[in-house]
């Protein structure tokens, strides 16, 4: 038997009454679209809706094959920075930093940005030298980065141990100021409330088990666990899955998937101020609005599709977390969990067209796309409706597996080495 309280009832009546409860219901599939997009992760609901925003197209439904937002989008710890390397990043990235200043107030939805700061640690001569050349190459690229002292970086995130004798020591960091955080599952929900209010259909538990291709070899359909649908253009934002996904249309991708781990802590009172990271030693934590630490793992060192990553990837992470602020090791974790990233060889994503016409793809962001989520969306929209890219993601082809145009941001990946 199903007991209300009065407090539900409410809630039902009022959500009924405002219609807010019809996204969380997926509409029955429609025997035909102009396109479909696989995957309701930030990037696919971005996407969506920024097809139907800016390019006018309404009958597009979004497939996926779990819950909105319940892969990477859903998991992730919500750093958002943009002091990549080289020009095509700081065009690409820069572009997404835009979009998240006054994305709350374009989608109507409070996603909790929120500028704090992204701290970048450097430990040995190596950290330093790299951190400095992207301080000077953002600047250049008129992205805000800028080096600090170990007593400057102390006076900006205060719990942090700068002790000359400690086991990592602090030489310094690279800051940039308008990095900072944004709450995941809000950013996913606020792209479906827009997209679902322009008529875009999001339709949860609807596995894509097959791409189907017409005489002329361009893609006719999709084969689904809720049936086939008709559509002459798909954009495939399945991270974790895309080769899997691509491998239906015939196509090898230049990917390996890891899984990424991270952790909360019990919550506690505000004492961390900022985003810090150390690539050097694989960690990074920032507290969330409701108090916890949240803690980040580097990838496992071995590729799989498991959501549960190596307990040793995690303790190596917790270890550094207490050299660095020796004040936490008495912190209780709270739960711990996975996410399947996508990796390219230069650490840099594709989004573009295929060889197969119709089809598009928006893949390999590895460890760090959410902060790319409305830039990814916004770009990857104009690619499928126009069927070829905007200027910004144009360098970013799968092509330059082939052609060796490599945009090698592995230094700026962070946790993806
Ligand atoms: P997802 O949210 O994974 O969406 C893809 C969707 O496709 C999934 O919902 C999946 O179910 C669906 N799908 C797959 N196959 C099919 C199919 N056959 N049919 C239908 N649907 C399908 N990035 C940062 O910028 N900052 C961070 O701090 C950060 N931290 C991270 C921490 C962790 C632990 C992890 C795992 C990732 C982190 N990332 C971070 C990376 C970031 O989460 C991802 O790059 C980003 O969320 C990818 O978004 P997406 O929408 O493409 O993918
Ligand atoms: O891309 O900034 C990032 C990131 C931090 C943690 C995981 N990814």
């Amino acid at each position: 038997m199903r007991h209300f309280s009065l407090m539900s009832l409410l809630s039902e009546a009022v959500n009924a009454h405002r219609g807010w409860d019809r996204q969380w219901r997926s509409p029955e599939p429609k025997p035909s679209y102009d396109a479909v997009i696989i995957g309701a992760g930030g990037h696919g609901l971005a996407t969506a809706y920024y097809m139907a925003k800016q390019h006018g197209m309404r009958n597009i439904a979004v497939l996926e094959k779990g819950w909105l937002g319940g892969g990477n989008t859903g998991r992730n710890t919500t750093i958002i920075r943009s002091n990549y390397l080289y020009d095509e990043s700081a065009a690409l990235y820069g572009h997404a930093m835009k979009l998240w200043q006054d994305l709350s107030q374009e989608l109507n939805y409070n996603v909790m940005y929120s500028r704090r700061g992204v701290l970048i640690l450097a430990h040995n001569t190596h950290d330093v030298q790299s951190a400095r050349r992207h301080v000077y190459a953002n600047r250049l690229n008129g992205i805000d980065n800028e080096w600090l002292t170990p007593e400057q970086t102390k006076a900006f995130c205060p719990p942090l141990n700068i002790s000359r004798d400690a086991r990592y020591p602090v030489l310094g960091a690279a800051l940039q100021r308008c990095g900072g955080v944004a709450r995941h599952d809000a950013v996913a929900w606020g792209y479906a409330r827009g997209a679902d209010a322009m008529g875009v259909d999001i339709i949860q538990n609807c596995e894509v088990l097959g791409i189907q291709r017409g005489p002329d070899g361009a893609v006719a359909a999709v084969d689904t666990s809720r049936g086939r649908i008709a559509t002459r253009r798909i954009g495939v934002s399945a991270a974790g899955s895309t080769s899997v996904v691509m491998a239906l249309a015939g196509l090898r991708m230049p990917l390996e998937s890891f899984p990424l781990q991270a952790l909360v802590s019990e919550p506690v009172k505000p004492v961390f101020p900022c985003v810090l990271m150390s690539n050097a030693v694989h960690a990074y934590i920032s507290q969330s609005d409701k108090g916890e630490l949240v803690i980040g793992a580097g990838t496992d060192q071995y590729v799989s599709y498991s959501q549960q990553g190596g307990l040793q990837v995690t303790a190596h992470t917790l270890d550094a977390i207490c050299e660095l602020f020796p004040q936490f090791s008495r912190m209780r974790m709270m739960r711990n969990w996975a996410g399947i990233v996508d990796v390219t060889p230069d650490r840099s994503p594709i989004i573009g067209t295929t060889p197969v016409s119709g089809l598009f793809v928006n893949c390999g962001w590895g460890t760090g796309g959410f902060k790319a989520t409305p830039g990814a969306g916004h770009l990857f929209a104009w690619t499928v409706a126009k069927g070829e890219p905007h200027p910004i993601n144009a360098p970013f082809t799968l092509d330059r597996f082939r052609t060796g145009r490599l945009i090698d941001e592995a230094a700026a990946a962070a946790v993806a080495h």
